[in-house]
């Protein structure tokens, strides 16, 4: 390949759209990349350099953190939070808004990030990623939590690297979606998947089946069409699959299509949902409708919805348009 697009190269064209622009987006970009490749670096190397493991905390939600969990969380503040392009962080690790100490300037956007999703793979060797978005936010004011809780179609960037067999980013600005792999030897993600786009048919579903007692009757009714194949209403059959590391399902529904679900259950009232809003559902929402794709909660868009809090959970269902649709009809006649 000698005709190749860097990630930088394919920014700064982007951005020459915008002749207003002043670079900044470009520079967060830029420190967000060298995060994950940092963390790359680390999730690579493993048990070589001791950091698989439990680390024998819990984070804000009450979850088990992975040492992992705490060191990726750190890069991301690390390389972010000096830079003067930001005006505050959110991450899962940490219950309050991130804030830019007074010696550092203060910029304008707001970034959020899971810094390890999937982590409960990472001990067993299968992909694990970094998850952010981006929202703008009024210039030199110290934003509170209000300027965090925008809803995800106000979204300027939204991305995820995956650390997988490659290690890839997939990126959104608004104007579609595309993938760049990682070139470890001159340490540079190259453009390899442009315009990135879902097919709108599929018969693959992932979703968690140890759940299934626990769903409401329209996600009952679509997995149980899907499960029943050829025999069924559906007349084909269906397979399905369930990575638990949400990078790498939805990669594979924005490479291959798919439908996604983790969707309301009455398991535990104080838990009805599982995925968070901030930093995996909307940044996610974002990417898949870009791709073509819906995002729903089954009764409602997810970039539609006012989030309330910044460790808010919603229940998400996603991935290729037909089947989407089918689900939100389901919903509707339920
Ligand atoms: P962890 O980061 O705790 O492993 O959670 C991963 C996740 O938030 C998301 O990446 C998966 O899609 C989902 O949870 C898997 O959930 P189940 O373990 O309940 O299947």
């Amino acid at each position: 390949m000698t005709n190749t697009v860097t990630l930088t190269r394919f920014i700064i064209e982007q951005q020459r759209e915008w002749p207003d622009a002043s670079g900044t987006f470009t520079l967060l970009l830029n420190n967000i990349v060298t995060a994950c490749k940092q963390i790359a670096h680390k999730v690579n190397r493993g048990q070589l350099i001791g950091v698989l493991g439990s680390a024998g905390s819990e984070n804000v939600q009450g979850e088990v953190q992975k040492k992992l969990d705490i060191i990726t969380h750190e890069i991301m503040v690390n390389q972010l939070i000096w830079t003067g392009h930001l005006a505050g962080m959110a991450s899962e690790e940490i219950d309050d808004v991130i804030t830019i100490p007074a010696h550092y300037p203060k910029g304008k956007y707001l970034v959020m990030f899971d810094p390890l999703d999937g982590s409960s793979n990472i001990d067993v060797n299968l992909a694990v990623g970094t998850i952010f978005s981006v929202l703008r936010c009024r210039e030199g004011i110290e934003p509170t939590l209000d300027d965090f809780l925008a809803k995800g179609s106000e979204q300027v960037c939204a991305g995820f690297v995956i650390y997988g067999p490659s290690t890839m980013l997939v990126l959104t600005t608004g104007q579609g979606v595309n993938g760049f792999t990682l070139d470890q030897d001159i340490g540079e993600f190259m453009l390899t998947h442009p315009n990135m786009r879902i097919p709108e048919e599929t018969s693959e579903f992932a979703i968690n089946m140890s759940n299934q007692r626990f769903w409401e009757p329209p996600v009952q009714r679509y997995i149980e069409e899907c499960v029943q194949g050829k025999e069924g209403v559906r007349g084909k059959d269906f397979n399905m699959r369930w990575v638990a590391s949400f990078v790498a399902d939805i990669y594979r529904i924005l490479t291959r299509g798919g439908v996604f679900l983790y969707p309301i259950d009455n398991r535990d009232p104080k838990k009805p949902a599982k995925l968070r809003i901030m930093y995996e559902a909307n940044p996610m929402a974002f990417i898949i409708e870009q791709a073509g794709g819906l995002c729903t909660t089954g009764c409602e868009r997810i970039l539609d919805i006012q989030p309330s809090g910044i460790h808010q959970r919603v229940p998400v269902i996603l991935g290729s348009k037909n089947e989407v649709g089918r689900i939100i009809a389901y919903h509707q006649s339920a």
